[in-house]
């Protein structure tokens, strides 16, 4: 046979290149792996093409469930800003050939429970399918952080929006994942609230615990007792004119939350922290006598009256109230720091208040103080401070919050040079609010024990957003990453690094967070 000749070489070889091309995949290659997603997900796999979304990009919904479509209205509502496109949601159990994401849900294995999530991105469609539309919402939120940093922008970028090809499996390893923030100090208004909760449903957050009365102010309106927010929520710290939320302010609170798979947990402290509803009416104070209001910061002053048969006619009627517009689970009734009421009283006013929380078709969540009672097995003691009332409560079958003060509480300052904040329990870094292990914290307390963790904000020195931003961001990110990545899957080096590139969405946002130079301006 005749030998080719280097002309007949050339053209084949260029034939070659030329089908390669025309048959292979347009799309530019990509790595999944590259990508940054706080909290750190159970599993990523890279397939190294990309998906580009466009303006004929399509959101499908399997199936009639109204939740489901709410969410896919919130996926698209995500994405307008930036993009400028106003993806089309359909609800369908056709799916067109390409160019789409696809929100189903289909059974997934039990460890994937009502959170967990698979997120699979081909050349031609993206999906997301879990076992609840609360699984789905989850994975729009690992969608968001995959997609270029720049879909985080308020205003239209002109850009490429294209994801990186792969698979992501995702679940929780803590099914509490909670926020807590105290507006009784300082009050924060309705959309101040819905602006927090928009930023902890971006790291799946599922819990903001509001913090709605205390000394310096009662921040719900309770119809029965009017005055506890004419007169008690008429001030807050350094006398500012405070505020409350009307039930019906609340309640688009709630609703706020529960577009973003978030329950709030209302708490109404007691028998302690009371000295805004003692000044409200005078039948509480054992004497009979209504204080002045406070607006200074000292805690542990004030008691409701426990002797008095009124105390709990109040107590009902807050309770009932307050239980007929919170759809979640959970009343969380204070419990810490009374220290003006002597243990014998304080034991069964606790007692009583359970009672009353349990017959209105709720939980009680207490601080951790509450171990002393006589507490039932689905009462929750929240840990802030004391390890043994933490063990006291897992002795008395409870499941246990996790709150350390040293870790989580988003109030304590940074360094000797933070100027906000309290400093009791000690400086909290970066590092020391990401560096702990929710097993391994208390003895004797272990996973199965272990509701999940919380980062409570309080207010006594933070008096709007811009400070919130800053005590809270970026603690709260490793928080979170706690909450659902497994131990042995979360490492401080690795999550360094993760956070430094993760800063350049909090920068876009406009978030005000804490930027220490051995972090953000590190080399890695
Ligand atoms: C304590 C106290 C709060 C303070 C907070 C300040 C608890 C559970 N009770 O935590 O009233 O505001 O510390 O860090």
């Amino acid at each position: 046979m005749k030998l080719k000749t280097p002309i007949y070489s050339f053209v084949l070889f260029i034939s070659i290149v030329l089908l390669t091309s025309w048959s292979g995949s347009k799309n530019p290659r990509m790595n999944l792996l590259d990508e940054v997603i706080l909290p750190k997900p159970v599993s990523v796999t890279a397939s190294g093409s990309s998906f580009e979304l466009n303006a004929n990009t399509k959101i499908f919904v399997n199936g009639k469930s109204v939740a489901l479509l709410k969410t896919g209205h919130y996926l698209a509502n995500l994405i307008k800003p930036a993009t400028g496109f106003d993806l089309k949601v359909t609800s369908t159990s056709k799916k067109p050939n390409s160019n789409y994401i696809y929100l189903a849900i289909s059974s997934l294995g039990p460890e994937f429970g009502n959170e967990g999530y698979k997120l699979r991105i081909d050349e031609k469609d993206v999906s997301i399918i879990a076992n609840s539309p609360e699984g789905i919402f989850r994975g729009i939120q690992t969608l968001r952080q995959i997609l270029p940093k720049e879909i985080e922008a308020s205003a239209q970028q002109q850009k490429s929006w294209l994801i990186a090809t792969g698979e992501i499996l995702d679940y929780p390893q803590y099914g509490y994942r909670g926020a807590m923030l105290d507006v009784a100090r300082h009050f924060f208004n309705v959309g101040d609230v819905k602006k927090y909760i928009g930023m902890l449903a971006a790291y799946k957050l599922n819990v903001l615990h509001l913090h709605l009365t205390d000394d310096q102010g009662w921040r719900i309106e309770i119809k029965s007792w009017p005055n506890l927010t004419e007169h008690g929520g008429s001030t807050e710290i350094g006398g500012g004119k405070g505020g409350f939320y009307t039930q019906e302010e609340y309640k688009e609170i709630v609703r706020y939350a529960q577009d973003r798979y978030i329950t709030i947990i209302p708490e109404i402290d007691m028998p302690g922290h009371t000295n805004a509803a003692l000044a409200s009416y005078p039948e509480l104070n054992c004497d009979g006598k209504a204080p002045e209001l406070y607006t200074g910061n000292k805690v542990g002053f004030s008691t409701f009256c426990t002797h008095k048969e009124s105390t709990y006619q109040f107590v009902g009627d807050v309770i009932r109230e307050l239980a007929e517009i919170t759809p979640g689970l959970y009343l969380h009734i204070g419990g810490d720091e009374s220290h003006v009421t002597q243990l014998e009283d304080y034991i069964p006013f606790i007692n009583r208040v359970q009672d009353i929380v349990l017959a209105n078709g709720k939980k009680m969540i207490g601080w951790d103080e509450i171990a002393h009672a006589d507490i039932k097995t689905n009462t929750i003691v929240q840990f802030w401070v004391r390890l043994e009332n933490a063990q006291k409560g897992v002795t008395k079958k409870a499941k246990v919050i996790l709150s350390p003060a040293n870790k989580t509480y988003l109030d304590m300052k940074y360094d000797s040079i933070t100027e906000l904040g309290l400093k009791w329990a000690g400086f909290i870094e970066v590092e020391s609010a990401y560096n702990w292990d929710p097993s391994a914290l208390i003895p004797g307390i272990t996973k199965k024990d272990i509701l999940g963790i919380e980062s409570p904000l309080w207010t006594e020195t933070i008096t709007n957003m811009t400070e919130l931003e800053f005590m809270v961001f970026p603690r709260i990110i490793g928080h979170a990453e706690i909450g659902w990545t497994s131990d042995s899957l979360r490492d401080w080096d690795d999550y360094k690094v993760r956070l430094k590139k993760h800063s350049d969405r909090l920068k876009i946002k406009g978030i005000n967070y804490y930027a220490p130079d051995v972090i953000f301006k590190a080399e890695f």
